[in-house]
């Protein structure tokens, strides 16, 4: 198995806008994990190849073994860094072709937006499929509906991959999102734009574990 479902728990994605440079990245990421995190995903959305490659590099040497590295939409810089994956979305290159170039034992996450998507997901060699968004966020415009917690709850019925939600996902309603189906959460601001994201981090698992139990 390329991935289990603890390793999905919660996925802290990165965002460009918020942090300063690669030593502060660095330090949110490994307190994250310090604090919970269970993967990590390099989400860089204006960074240019050579910033990706450099910030994919970085975050490989510094993970600790057994947390997972997955590099958004760019398949050619998970290849170049030996990341442990991709995630993939609706517009991004298509899966079979993926996982053509990073062969059987690379981790490939796609985002669903749609029941429809989740159907076909069911066809394709994924590890995972993203619930996006489950609420609305500040952090990302371009995006579907949300599909809210029956939303949610809806697609892991028919699903056949483990799942991850993203969108809008805080403390408050991190438990909400495992109750209605998520085998975890992808968090971008909540965890990138804490006080302490070690201590964000760790209130956010503590809560996921709780609505497991
Ligand atoms: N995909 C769907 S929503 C989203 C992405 C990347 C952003 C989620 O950010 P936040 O800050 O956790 O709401
Ligand atoms: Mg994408």
């Amino acid at each position: 198995m390329r991935i289990s479902k603890n390793d999905l728990r919660l996925c802290l994605v990165t965002d460009e806008n918020m942090y300063r440079d690669d030593e502060h990245l660095c330090r949110i990421v490994l307190s994250a994990i310090a604090g919970g995190a269970t993967m990590v995903q390099l989400r860089e959305k204006k960074a240019d190849t050579r910033s990706m490659t450099r910030k994919g590099a970085l975050l490989k040497e510094i993970l600790p073994q057994g947390v997972p590295l997955i590099i958004n939409d760019r398949v050619d810089v998970a290849l170049a860094v030996n990341a442990d994956g991709v995630h993939l979305g609706q517009s991004d290159m298509p899966v079979a072709y993926a996982r053509k170039l990073l062969g059987k034992n690379k981790i490939i996450g796609l985002s669903v937006e749609t029941k429809e998507h989740a159907l076909e997901a069911n066809t394709l060699p994924i590890d995972y499929i993203g619930l996006s968004p489950v609420f609305s966020t500040a952090t990302k415009q371009d995006i579907a509906t949300p599909l809210g917690l029956p939303g949610i709850k809806e697609i892991t019925g028919i699903s056949q991959h483990p799942s991850l939600g993203i969108g809008g996902i805080t403390l408050s309603n991190v438990a909400a999102v495992i109750r209605a189906g998520a085998d975890g959460v992808a968090v971008v601001s909540y965890l990138m734009q804490a006080p302490d994201s070690r201590n964000a981090a760790k209130s956010m698992k503590y809560a996921i574990e709780e609505a497991f139990s």
